[in-house]
This record gives structure tokens, C-alpha cells and sequence, in this order.
């Protein structure tokens, strides 16, 4: 089995099973396994297809053959209830379900305890609204869902650090559950499990070691992240952007809460200092209403069009939920009731690049540090397009890659905690740096027009 690992990780658009080989320090990567997330709506609510996800993890293993460990994470903030028999109560909800509307506005301000950006999703919202329901009652354990695919393939329950860091309920100064922050908001503590960390051992599946990693895929995905020095910024780019600086200690400051910045958990106790920018979304959604084009010729009629011609602030909240949003991005953006797919596409490609500007230079202002590289990592990567935008709107060098930054971060851990690899986020990285492929934009000289462009939808 030479010292293989696997790799689950869950994303918002696909799940995959990805084998790793370490071997004389260089590292193989083979997606043994991809398969399709697609959301369900059943009377009104919008549900995550977890069996169907559970499948794809169950198939992707039995592709994968003998490991020596395997390691889950998905994204964040979500999670299964489960009965004092362990039965799931209930498909878990997705975050873009409107259950929590308005929800965080009646709570309030928790920033100073758990550090995150207000999103409406976030855990402690959802658990809000979910209170007063009959499952709620019933439910003796909350999981989160890569400790509910840990829980179905071993019996062991646990909470994640990185992904309990997203529930809003963890204090970030202690990295523990904030026992008077639940019971203030009259939640049940008996909730919530006991805190493991990446690289702890959870239990076996079928007799192979399943090892906590940064569950949260932003946690991994920055693992990966083949930095050099510590002047660098990252956008974690897939279904959400999710950009910022890897910090030694939290910032709480008024203005970074003001700003909606994160301060989420990392690997080897780092903060994950960030904003969720809309990402790639918007695309995804208008891809899935033209019935699956051709994406690389799409984009290449999207290069071709005049930057910069239509932009909006893509972080707007109208572009939260799925459905209807070619339309919503021709009204919010005022395109001329001709303009072709091609110009939409520009127009949100464009619009991402200002809003990636946006997030790195607040990040930089806030935390008080000089950014002289950014890396994009994630689908987001194969975007030549986006790549190079991103570059000529920040002003900086983007360097691109690698695509599957998530896994490997995911199968750095727990090679790491087998003593396969060693040493720490420098030795890591280093380790990505010289086995994967990184592609490097340099910016072009048009940071005036971008200037511009930036006033327009709001710095
Ligand atoms: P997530 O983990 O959120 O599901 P990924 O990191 O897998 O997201 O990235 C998915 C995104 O990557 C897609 O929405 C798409 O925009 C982009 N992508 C995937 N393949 C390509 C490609 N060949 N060219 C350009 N973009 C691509
Ligand atoms: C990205 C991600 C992000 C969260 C969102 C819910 O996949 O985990 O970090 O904010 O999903």
C-alpha cells in the first residue's frame, strides 16, 4: 500500500475521493472518485442529498483500495441531528435555505466571542431557527456533517475544531465551546460534542484509521496554499471566494467588525483571518440554467469582450439564494437587454476580480500587514480568465494553484500525523510547492481603470 492516504472532500458543487502517495518527498495525487452535490428541496426547504453524498464517500473508498488513513471535510457551518439512538433526525439543511431570514439581526452582537463575520447561515442562526421544531427536541447530538460521514463510517462522535470554529458558538480566544454563549441563547450545551484537532485519531472503517483533518475545506484548502514567507494572501476560489491572511492571533477590533471579517480556526492553531466573498457561484447558477455549456468556450468569448463595460457589487445579498440568476444579474447590473451570455459571464468575472481587490486590501489594512502575493487556489485556478483579472485588479502577482489545494491540505494532515510528512505549515507548503503545478499572472498596467471600476460598486 506504500504510504497512500485518502482524501473525502465534500464541496458545495462536488464531492471527490482523492488518493494521495507520498513517496521520496514527492506527492501523487489521483481522483479516484468525483461525484455530483446536488441540493434537494422537499416542502419549501432545501436540503443537502446527504445519503446520496454518503454513496459517493462509500463508492470513492472501495476505488480508493488499502490506505493507510482516511480523512473527511466538507464545507462549513452545516449539520445532521442525530436521536439518543444515533439515527439521523432528518436531511440537514442547506445554508441558502431562507429558514434563518432575519434570524442574526434578533441576536445580538456575539463578535467579540467567536470572531466571525455575520453571515445568516451561520450555525448558531440555523440552530436558532430550528429550535422550535419537534427534531430539535428530539435530538440528543448535533454533528457537523464531516463528523456525521466520521460518525457513519466508525460510531465516533466529535466536533472538528476548524469547522466548530464556523458554528459561532466557539470562543476563539479558548478554541473551546462557549458554554455561557449557548446557554445565554438558550441552547442546549449536551448539543454539542467534545472538541477534537486535526490530526487526532477518531476511529477505524472496516479496519483503517479515520484521522481528523482540518475538516473545514477552507482549513485544509490553506494548508495547501504553496506560500513562501508569510507576505502572501489567499483566496480559497470555488463555489465561494474566500479571501484573507493567515494570522498568529485573532483581530476583534471594531473596524474589522465592521467590515465583516472572520477570524475562523486553522491548522496548527493559526487564525484563518477572511471575508466570504460570493464566488463563483453566480456562474455556477447561470451555467446551470443555459443547461451546462461549454465553460472554457464561454469563457474565451468572456475574454474577449470590453473589460470592465458592467459591474456589480457581487457581495450583495441578492445573490445569496439559487435560482433566477441570469436574471438578477442583467436587472442588479443594468445590462442592455441584448447583451449575450458571453458579456454576463464578463460581467460577473469582473465583478469577482473587484470584490477578490476589495477583501485582500481590507484584510491587509486591518490586520496591518503588507501583502506582496496573492495565491488563488481551488476550481477557481483552471479560470485563466478570472486568474488574470484578479491579478490586474489587485495590483500583485496572482499565483494559481493548485486546483485540489483542499485534498492535499486534507491528506497533509494526515500523512503528518502518521510521520510520512514533517514538520510544520512551512514544511508543508514547501512540499506543494515542489510537486504541484502553480501558475503565475503578472498584473497588467491597467489599475487606473480598475480604481474606477472599484468606485463604481462601492471601494
Ligand atoms: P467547491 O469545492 O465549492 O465545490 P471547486 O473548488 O470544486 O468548488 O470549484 C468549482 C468551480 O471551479 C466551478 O464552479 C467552476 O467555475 C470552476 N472550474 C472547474 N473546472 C473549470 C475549468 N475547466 N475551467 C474554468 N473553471 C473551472
Ligand atoms: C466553502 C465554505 C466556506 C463557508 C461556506 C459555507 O466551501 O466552507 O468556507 O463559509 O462553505
Amino acid at each position: 500500500m506504500s504510504d497512500a492516504f485518502a482524501a473525502v472532500d465534500l464541496g458545495a458543487s462536488s464531492g471527490r475521493v482523492v488518493v494521495g502517495r507520498f513517496e521520496d518527498g514527492h506527492l501523487e495525487l489521483e481522483v479516484v472518485h468525483r461525484f455530483a452535490n446536488e441540493p434537494v428541496r422537499v416542502n419549501g426547504t432545501l436540503h443537502w442529498d446527504i445519503l446520496s453524498l454518503y454513496r459517493g464517500v462509500l463508492d470513492g473508498l472501495r476505488k480508493a483500495g488499502p490506505v493507510r488513513s482516511i480523512g473527511i471535510d466538507s464545507w462549513a457551518v452545516d449539520y445532521g441531528l442525530i436521536d439518543a439512538d444515533g439515527a439521523l433526525l432528518g436531511n440537514p439543511v442547506h445554508y441558502r435555505d431562507s429558514r434563518t431570514d432575519g434570524i442574526a439581526d434578533r441576536v445580538r452582537d456575539i463578535y467579540g466571542i467567536c470572531g466571525l463575520q455575520k453571515l445568516p447561515f451561520n450555525t448558531v442562526y440555523q440552530l436558532l431557527a430550528a429550535e422550535p421544531t419537534a427534531q430539535y427536541t428530539a435530538a440528543h447530538r448535533l454533528l457537523m456533517i464531516p463528523d456525521l460521514l466520521a460518525y457513519w463510517l466508525t460510531g465516533e462522535i466529535g466536533a472538528e475544531y476548524t469547522n466548530a470554529s464556523t458554528t459561532g458558538l466557539l470562543d476563539v480566544r479558548t478554541r473551546e465551546w462557549s458554554w455561557p454563549l449557548i446557554s445565554e441563547l438558550g441552547l442546549r450545551s449536551t448539543l454539542l460534542p467534545p472538541v477534537r484537532h486535526p490530526g487526532d485519531r477518531i476511529g477505524l472503517f472496516e479496519g483503517t484509521p479515520v484521522v481528523a483533518v482540518g475538516s473545514h475545506d477552507t482549513a485544509s484548502a490553506v494548508v495547501a496554499v504553496p506560500a513562501d514567507g508569510t507576505d502572501f494572501a489567499y483566496i480559497s476560489c470555488g463555489t465561494w471566494s474566500l479571501v484573507g491572511l493567515e494570522l498568529d492571533a485573532p483581530v476583534l477590533s471594531e473596524q474589522s467588525r465592521a467590515a465583516n471579517f472572520t477570524n475562523e480556526g486553522g491548522v496548527d492553531s493559526t487564525i484563518r483571518y477572511l471575508r466570504n466573498v460570493m464566488g463563483l457561484w453566480p456562474l455556477q447558477e447561470c451555467l446551470r440554467e443555459w443547461d451546462s455549456p461549454d465553460l472554457p468556450a464561454l469563457l474565451a468569448e468572456a475574454a474577449a469582450k470590453p473589460a470592465l463595460a458592467h459591474v456589480v457589487d457581487l457581495d450583495d445579498p441578492v445573490f445569496m439564494p439559487p435560482g433566477d440568476m441570469e436574471d438578477r444579474l442583467r436587472k442588479t447590473a443594468g445590462l442592455p437587454g441584448d447583451a449575450d451570455r458571453a458579456t454576463v459571464v464578463r460581467c460577473i468575472l469582473d465583478s469577482l476580480a473587484l470584490a477578490h481587490r476589495r477583501a485582500v486590501r481590507q484584510a491587509g489594512e486591518l490586520a496591518g500587514r503588507a501583502v506582496g502575493v496573492v495565491h488563488l487556489v481551488g476550481g477557481g485556478a483552471l479560470n485563466e480568465l478570472l486568474c488574470q483579472l484578479t491579478a490586474d485588479a489587485c495590483g500583485l502577482p496572482v499565483l494559481a494553484g493548485p486546483v485540489e489545494a483542499t485534498a492535499i491540505g486534507n491528506l497533509l494532515v494526515q500523512a503528518r500525523a502518521a510521520g510520512v510528512v514533517e514538520g510544520g505549515l512551512d514544511a508543508m507548503r514547501a512540499l506543494v510547492r515542489q510537486t504541484q503545478r502553480i501558475v503565475r499572472y503578472q498584473p497588467a498596467a491597467t489599475i487606473g481603470a480598475w480604481d474606477a471600476a472599484a468606485a463604481r460598486v462601492g471601494g
